[in-house]
């Protein structure tokens, strides 16, 4: 397959200034160069964070036309059957960090995971190709952050393998561990191993 694209600017559709300075990071280091879109992707509600981003990736690609990526993240709690999961981004806006933690108050299992699934759409390819990421860990008693960094459920996540919560990491850090990184990495590898 032969891609036009390749060594050109791709795009992140997101609202998330986070997400992007994350991917940005990663992306970096690959030697991609990335910018941000903030066209209104659509967000279906579908249980399958694949089904959302692909068809975000779509949506956004029919607006602006540029080789692009969208990415749908959440995280997923075991002792509340995956909850908020696809719901993370309504869940954070209504009841937030504090809501969760007194959902999971008498809870003893604490394990969670952030899933986090990027799609990639160019009007070279028939459908979006996904990559996805992810990363286990524990939801704290209490939140825990260092000054800014983080955002969304990351006071009151600690991957299993880290003291820190990913809200006491600065972004680097958390791109050791994260779903998002993970993931982002999994793209960078596949959009270098293109053909010109
Ligand atoms: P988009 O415009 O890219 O959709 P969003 O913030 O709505 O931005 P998602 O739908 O991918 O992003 O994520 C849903 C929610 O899950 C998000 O609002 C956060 O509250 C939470 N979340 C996702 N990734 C996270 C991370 O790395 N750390 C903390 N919370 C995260």
């Amino acid at each position: 397959m032969s891609f036009q694209l390749k060594g050109k600017v791709i795009f992140f559709a997101t609202s998330n200034v986070n997400k992007f300075n994350e991917a940005r990071k990663v992306l970096s280091r690959c030697k991609i160069a990335v910018g941000m879109i903030r066209v209104k992707t659509l967000e279906i509600q579908s249980e399958s964070l694949e089904e959302i981003a692909n068809i975000s990736a779509i949506h956004a690609f029919k607006q602006c036309g540029l080789p692009l990526i969208v990415e749908d993240a959440g995280l997923f709690v075991e002792a509340l059957k995956g909850f908020p999961g696809p719901y993370s981004s309504y869940v954070y806006k209504t009841i937030g960090n504090e809501g969760l933690l007194k959902l999971m108050e008498k809870s003893i299992n604490r394990k969670a995971r952030f899933r986090s699934v990027v799609a990639f759409f160019s009007g070279e390819l028939n459908a979006p190709i996904c990559f996805k990421g992810e990363v286990v860990g524990e939801i704290t008693r209490e939140p825990r952050r260092e000054s800014h960094h983080g955002f969304g459920f990351d006071p009151i996540f600690k991957p299993v393998k880290s003291q820190k919560t990913f809200a006491e990491m600065s972004i680097n850090e958390k791109n050791k561990y994260s779903h998002r990184a993970r993931a982002f990495r999994r793209f960078a590898k596949w959009y270098k191993s293109l053909k010109v």
